[in-house]
């Protein structure tokens, strides 16, 4: 061999750790919501990101922008999620649309089995319905997100519709509403709650409410229009999740993301659908 062609050695000075954080997510193929959204949000936010695939949504421009959702094998999303956990120690993990219960048993069981290496911060973005899905088979993968994902998260994000089935509320339409819906979450599975008002509550400001069993406090930022922006809540997660990696604590990961997650908005990008998208910036 050549000395021109010889490997160059690792210089293994020359590595970095920086803080690692996953997310097993679906891809949203316009770029606004899911893994796109989490990856971007990762790089954005100075840690080394990466995505385990669970499923494909298309949206379709044909039918009202309603969701075409294709799943990823069960053993593929394994496979994925072997090489990540043998190559880094991930400080975080984010979940967001698992789709099916075979996809929540396999997520489940990989987590599960990873022991003392399962990552001390699990993000669980209960991501409940898709346009797309039949009600009946939406019915079984929340019940198996609550038996089997629920247990595992340290911080829970749900949105509005999301804080409603979790905390058993019929309705939620104050602030009021929304914190105690937080704390009945909380109260279910023992994490940290970031319950997401976003534009849904009337008034001035897109309002959430942390909650960790001691500390409640309520996070209101002036409403950047009325109508909500594709991958907001998945943006806000994800940023929970690289704050919570790179060593903030659960409230101070939940006021960054807030931050960051309105500066995207701001940010936003228009298109040809009728929502825009978040612009992680
Ligand atoms: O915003 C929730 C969400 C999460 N994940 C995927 C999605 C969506 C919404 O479109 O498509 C893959």
């Amino acid at each position: 061999m050549s000395a021109a062609s010889a490997p160059v050695p690792s210089d293994s000075s020359a590595t970095k750790t920086p803080p690692v954080t996953l997310t097993i997510a679906g891809s949203e193929a316009t770029g606004g919501a899911g893994a796109q959204a989490d990856l971007k949000t990762f790089q954005a936010l100075g840690t080394y990101g990466m995505v385990a695939l669970t499923c494909i949504v298309s949206l379709d421009p044909k039918a009202d922008w309603a969701h075409r959702f294709v799943p990823v094998d069960a053993g593929v999303i394994a496979d994925q999620l072997e090489a990540q956990f043998a190559c880094y120690p991930v400080d975080a993990v984010k979940l967001g649309m698992l789709g099916t219960p075979v996809t929540i048993d396999t997520v489940a069981d990989a987590l599960g089995g990873l022991g003392q290496a399962r990552p001390g911060h699990v993000v669980v973005d209960p991501v409940l319905i898709c346009k797309g899905q039949e009600p009946g088979a939406a019915l079984d993968t929340d019940n198996a997100l609550k038996e089997r994902i629920l247990p595992l998260a340290t911080f829970v994000t749900p949105n509005h519709f999301e804080s409603m089935a979790l905390s058993g509320m019929e309705s939620i339409d104050s602030v009021d509403d929304l914190a105690e819906a937080a704390r009945r979450i909380h109260d279910l599975c023992g994490a940290a709650v970031l319950a997401k008002g976003g534009v849904r509550l009337s008034g001035p400001d897109a309002v959430d409410v942390f909650y960790d069993g001691t500390t409640l406090e309520v996070l209101a930022t002036p409403k950047v229009g009325e109508v909500a922006v594709n991958g907001a809540g998945c943006t806000l997660a994800a940023a929970v999740t690289a704050e919570l990696a790179k060593g903030a604590t659960p409230l101070e990961a939940a006021r960054a993301a807030k931050n960051f997650v309105t500066r995207g908005i701001e940010a936003r990008i228009s298109s040809n659908a009728p929502f825009d998208a978040v612009r992680q910036v």
